[in-house]
């Protein structure tokens, strides 16, 4: 399937909003995966796809965790954590998806996790940066991932934990381990 089709594919489930959010990831990912030595073909794949089931119904996608048999952990944590996860189950049934890759990126763009490949990384990373996301500290960010991929990752995942902190919201268990293994790794 070309590009375009899995777009159009994907256009009427989701608001306009949140498909204007999907562009702006799968272009980010494109660059920073031309920039990073990255495949940009599956950039942009797993751009478009990332929050495929973003909008699905909550019980649907809870039942799929159960009969997936995804982490169960994640359903005593907020229900924003749980498109990642069945989203690349909906990559690989629905759009014919195989590459391992491709479908952890997707898994993975909320928490993050140890051990993230680079696709991963530009994903994660793409997803807080992309053009219509706006927030404070976001420059400092959109700085970094042009100079380091790693560099950025950690800052990335930093904000987000420090978000949740704020709002003391729990953190789910991969946040955390995302950012001691790219912390240790610096060492
Ligand atoms: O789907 P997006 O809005 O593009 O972005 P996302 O998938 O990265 O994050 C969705 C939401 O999930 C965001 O509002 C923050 C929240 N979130 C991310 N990690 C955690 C989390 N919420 C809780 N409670 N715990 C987490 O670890
Ligand atoms: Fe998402
Ligand atoms: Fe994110
Ligand atoms: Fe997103």
């Amino acid at each position: 399937m070309n590009h375009n089709d899995l777009l159009e594919k994907i256009r009427d489930r989701m608001p306009t909003k949140r498909f204007e959010h999907t562009k702006g990831v799968a272009t980010t990912a494109i660059h920073l995966a031309e920039k990073y030595g990255e495949d940009k073909d599956k950039a942009e794949i797993a751009g478009i796809l990332h929050d495929v089931v973003k909008f699905a119904d909550r019980e649907w996608l809870k039942q799929n965790i159960l009969s997936e048999q995804l982490d169960p952990m994640l359903l005593t944590f907020h229900h924003e954590l749980w498109h990642g996860p069945v989203g690349s189950i909906v990559a690989k049934k629905e759009f014919f998806i195989e590459d391992e890759d491709i479908l952890q990126s997707i898994r993975f763009h909320t928490t993050g996790r140890a051990d993230m490949s680079n696709l991963e990384k530009i994903i994660y990373i793409s997803d807080m940066i992309e053009p219509s996301r706006s927030f404070p500290g976001i420059e400092v960010l959109r700085e970094k991932a042009e100079i380091d991929l790693e560099d950025a990752m950690i800052s990335c995942v930093t904000h987000s934990i420090k978000f949740l902190i704020e709002k003391k919201q729990p953190v789910y268990p991969d946040s955390f381990h995302c950012y001691n293994d790219l912390l240790k790794r610096k060492e």
